[in-house]
């Protein structure tokens, strides 16, 4: 039997709703439809719960916002049940929260694991759709929400002469469940983003050689990741109605920038010693004008740059891994720990893929314009075709047999995040056009969850059998997403936000940063589900 539970023989059924994917998104959304009356199938590829915590098993991957703070909301018991024991979790941890919380609400029994969506089309007289998987499962639903994930969809670049290379090859996002010995072995790694960041200090822990293949420096904070105390935890609930008001009434990225004061010189040096001193990603939230100010952010960019050089007792391999091609936090901000030590180590070096490319895999290992590195393990820590990715990965048909793939031919387009016009009842959490990977992940899917259920639970009340979102809502909300982030400094990154690590996909910043997400959502539902056709 899978890890998840039920049964591994493919099934057939009709259900009310079908949920794609037991992440934190499936499993919530399961939950609140099942509580709503409906009948429900998930489904997930994966043998387990915990989407994007099951896949990304490799060293020293964890959390990189608190874990007080990624965590559901939406249950009190739970919250008070479940203790984190480590201020940013490790995967197994997170992975272990993820199976409680498919336990505790019974929803395993729900899933189909180990099978995956390949196709899912609407038909427009039944009005329902009908998902099928690579084992065989059919399921038709009146309703379907893709709970698939924005980061799962892993990239990996083609290299000449991969086949032939006798040791052996992983990514870190479909990284073995078996335990990986590195001992006395020669690693590398190629990738220096969040992924390479935390395992490149341990795989060096463990491995004899740590040779790592960077083609862009990214900005690093150190976590200052420790036990967490039971006097955190206090802090933090005594906090709560508050926490739960920002979530509520975020300003987005840059929502806080207008009229922001540029900071003094000292108050920025200041800010940032203190938020270095204290870990985690909170030093990018120093000033509201740090994504929409050139001169602020030069002022944080260079304050990070000068840590590297201080850390880093080479000054070469400190000015390798010093970024200069973006402004810090417009590449998704590294959360580590001891990143930049590790160069200290005398098992570890640097290759400047700028310098001297990759030229191919070699049977022993790889060569680059300027030598061959011997190797026993190549980690390819390459990223994902994010945000679009897992839903592209489908074949997904609406109304007429549109394809999702031609609709979204340049770039993706989503009302709110959360639906696709020409697609109806289909459903997309952390969808497009949304705060999602810019936002704290677990609240925001709760707030598409819940969006989610309440308009399902409307639309039955009613008597609604089809709701789509319109042309035009949708394309004045996608010109919004742009233009709000076209007053910042992010589209200036040749980052996964703008799908600049997969080639040929059309750059396109897709993410909410604006201020107002949640009221906006709230106020189309209130006026009666504004910007839909509901029949
Ligand atoms: O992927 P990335 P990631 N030759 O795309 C390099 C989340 N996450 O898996 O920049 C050589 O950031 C590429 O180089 P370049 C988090 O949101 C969260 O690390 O294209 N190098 C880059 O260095 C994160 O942002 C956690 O020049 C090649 C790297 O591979 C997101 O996932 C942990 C190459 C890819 O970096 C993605 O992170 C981990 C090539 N051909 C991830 N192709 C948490 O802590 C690519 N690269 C919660």
């Amino acid at each position: 039997m899978p890890e998840g539970s039920t049964s591994r023989r493919s099934i057939v059924r009709t259900v009310d709703a079908v949920v794609v994917g037991a992440g934190f998104g499936g499993l919530y959304m399961l939950h609140r439809l099942r509580d709503l009356g409906l009948s429900v199938q998930g489904i997930e590829a994966g043998e387990g719960v915990g989407g994007t915590w099951y896949w990304n098993r490799y060293p020293g991957a964890r959390c990189d916002l608190p874990s007080l703070a990624y965590s559901y909301n939406f249950s009190e018991d739970l919250r008070r049940e479940w203790r984190w024991s480590e201020r940013y979790s490790p995967q197994s941890e997170i992975l272990r929260y993820a199976d409680h919380v498919a336990d505790r609400f019974d929803l395993k029994p729900l899933i189909a694991f180990g099978a995956r969506v390949t196709h899912a089309a609407f038909d427009d007289d039944a009005g329902v759709w009908t998902l099928e998987t690579d084992r065989g499962d059919r399921i038709v639903a009146r309703w379907c929400v893709m709970a698939t994930g924005c980061l799962s969809i892993p990239q990996k670049p083609t290299l000449p002469g991969e086949e032939t290379f006798k040791g052996t090859i992983y990514h870190t996002a479909a990284w073995p469940h078996e335990q990986v010995e590195l001992g006395g072995l020669s690693v590398g790694v190629i990738g220096t983003g969040s992924s390479g960041i935390q395992s490149i200090p341990v795989i060096a822990e463990a491995a004899r050689r740590v040779t790592v293949f960077q083609r862009t420096p990214n900005f690093s904070v150190p976590s200052r990741n420790g036990p967490l105390s039971d006097a955190e935890i206090a802090e933090f609930r005594a906090a709560y109605p508050e926490y739960l008001e920002t979530l509520r009434n975020s300003p987005g990225l840059v929502g806080a920038a207008e009229g922001a004061p540029i900071p003094s010189e000292a108050e920025q040096q200041q800010a940032y010693e203190r938020l270095w001193g204290a870990g985690g990603p909170s030093l990018i939230a120093a000033f509201p004008n740090l994504f929409t100010s050139v001169e602020v952010n030069d002022g944080a960019s260079e304050f990070v740059r000068r840590k590297i050089a201080e850390v880093v007792d080479d000054p070469a391999v400190a000015a390798v891994l010093q970024p200069h091609d973006h402004p810090i936090g417009t590449k998704r901000i590294c959360v580590d720990s001891d990143y930049y030590q590790t160069y200290n180590r005398p098992n570890v070096e640097l290759v400047d893929l700028r310098r001297t490319p990759i030229e191919a895999i070699t049977p022993t290992g790889l060569r680059t314009t300027e030598r061959e590195y011997s190797l026993d393990v190549l980690v390819f820590a390459t990223g994902f075709d994010a945000i679009s990715g897992a839903l592209l990965a489908i074949d997904i048909r609406g109304s007429g047999g549109a394809r999702l793939k031609d609709a979204w031919a340049n770039g993706p387009l989503a009302y709110l995040g959360m639906t696709v016009a020409g697609f109806p009842n289909l459903f997309t959490i952390t969808g497009p056009g949304s705060p999602s990977v810019l936002s704290n992940m677990i609240p925001a899917i709760e707030q598409h969850v819940d969006w989610i259920a309440d308009c399902i639970g409307y639309m039955r009340e009613k008597g609604y059998r089809r709701i789509a979102g319109e042309p035009s809502a949708q394309a004045a909300w996608m010109a919004h997403v742009q233009a709000v982030a076209d007053s910042s400094l992010f589209p200036r990154a040749n980052s996964w936000y703008v799908g600049a690590n997969i080639p040929g996909k059309p750059r396109l910043f897709t993410t909410y940063i604006g201020a107002g997400y949640r009221a906006k959502c709230d106020e189309v539902a209130a006026r009666g589900y504004e910007g839909f056709v509901l029949a």
